[in-house]
């Protein structure tokens, strides 16, 4: 029996306010998964705290909820003990660029075949709309009303700094083309960051439809952009326009298990290796 986007809903009521994006990125990645063909019971996701990581029981797929800023090294984990699953780190702009940015660099580094769900709503939502790093320069927010004094991460240029697989971006404002995006990472072989610009209705009211509609475009816009191109993706961050799609991949790079030599002839997973220790005899030395 073929799958439908209603296998991969749970009966849970969803506890996000009217307008927030992550209903379109849930039905954007539902609609992915259900195109590649890949079923909850071969889906691991890792989610974190905040707005994002509230989906977790909203999708049924096996997932684990962590601490804050830890949904990628989650992920990681599950990738490398058992890669007969397509796995995906679900996290927000405060977790990953703040309390876990460590570990977004160590992933895109070792290129871990995983994708990187990133929920830029560009504030700490589910505490109340903080600043983050993303969060535009001089913008009032909740304790700043005066504006927020730091400087903000140019966000994309970080990654691309990073010299990623595949980095992408969409927007909850249009959840078809998201679903595209979704499916291309999870098809390339490596690290692939996918940074969703997403409507908080509550704390980014200057993000609106409207705003998005004027102000984002497509990669697939331009004449002649080439995604393989390290110069046309740096030059479209610096562009004042901000443009969705794929921004760049790089195909060259190997994965984190194709440069391990050590597991290149195995054909089981760590996962069927794990093997059970009677430690019983142990507890004598503590006697
Ligand atoms: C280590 C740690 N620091 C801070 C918090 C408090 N906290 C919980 S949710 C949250 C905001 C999350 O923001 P973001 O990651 O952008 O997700 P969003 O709610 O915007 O989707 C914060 C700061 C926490 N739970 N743990
Ligand atoms: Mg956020």
């Amino acid at each position: 029996m073929s799958l439908t986007i209603k296998d991969y809903n749970s009966t849970n009521t969803p506890t996000w306010c009217p307008g927030c994006g992550n209903f379109a990125l849930h039905a954007s990645l539902k609609k992915a998964l259900v195109e590649l063909n890949i079923s909850p019971s071969e889906l691991f996701m890792s989610f974190d705290i905040g707005c994002n990581g509230n989906g977790a029981d909203k999708i049924n797929v096996y997932g684990f909820k962590g601490l804050h800023g830890r949904s990628i090294p989650l992920a990681v984990g599950a990738h490398l003990a058992n890669r007969r699953f397509t796995v995906i780190a679900d996290i927000g702009d405060g977790a990953c660029f703040h309390e876990g940015i460590d570990h977004l660099i160590h992933a895109v580094k070792a290129n871990y075949n995983i994708t990187i769900l990133i929920h830029n709503n560009q504030n700490f939502a589910l505490t109340t709309g903080q600043a983050t790093v993303s969060t535009q320069e001089e913008k009032p927010m909740y304790g700043l009303p005066k504006g927020r004094p730091e400087r903000s991460l140019n966000v994309s240029k970080f990654i691309l700094s990073l010299d990623p697989s595949f980095y992408a971006r969409g927007t909850s404002t249009d959840p078809l083309q998201l679903s595209e995006i979704i499916k291309s990472g999870i098809e390339n072989n490596g690290c692939s960051v996918i940074e969703v610009i997403q409507i908080c209705p509550k704390y980014n009211k200057d993000f609106s439809p409207e705003w998005a509609i004027q102000n984002i475009k497509k990669t697939d816009s331009l004449e002649n952009y080439n995604n393989l191109s390290l110069k046309n993706a740096t030059e479209i961050l610096d562009n004042s326009s901000i443009y969705t799609g794929i921004i760049y991949r790089n195909n060259t790079l190997k994965s984190f298990y194709e440069r391990v030599h050590n597991r290149k002839d195995t054909l089981t997973e760590l996962v069927d290796e794990v093997k059970i220790q009677d430690t019983a005899h142990l507890l004598k030395y503590f006697e």
